[in-house]
């Protein structure tokens, strides 16, 4: 009996901390990027996504540009004045830069995991 109610206790310790994990990563991440004026928002921020979830980058830009994502090896061309939507899975772990190529800057820092 006192054997059950731990299996059982157990048991339920394990639906709870899935419960968590998965909470804590959502299955899809849309980031909204602008490029105006010079500068870029976000602005290096650290992006947690999970592994193999969506990632949505939807891109203004005033001026042409090109958003590089590092270690996927995405090159996103962004006409002046128009906006991109560009989606992929983020399949692979680890941490990596997205970064302008015309203006240099660093977006944001996509941690996948
Ligand atoms: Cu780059």
């Amino acid at each position: 009996m006192r054997r059950q109610l731990s299996v059982l206790l157990l048991l339920l310790f394990a639906v709870v901390i899935a419960g968590c994990s998965t909470s804590s990563v959502p299955e899809a991440t849309t980031v909204d990027i602008t490029i105006a004026d010079g500068s870029v928002t976000p602005n290096g921020e650290r992006i947690e996504v999970g592994l193999n979830s969506e990632v949505t980058l939807n891109i203004t830009s005033d001026v042409p540009e090109v958003l590089h994502v590092h270690g996927y090896e995405l090159q996103i061309d962004v006409p002046a004045d128009t906006s991109v939507t560009r989606t992929f899975t983020a399949d692979k772990p680890g941490s990596y830069e997205l970064e302008t190529h015309e203006s240099v800057m660093i977006v944001a820092k996509l941690v996948v995991r």
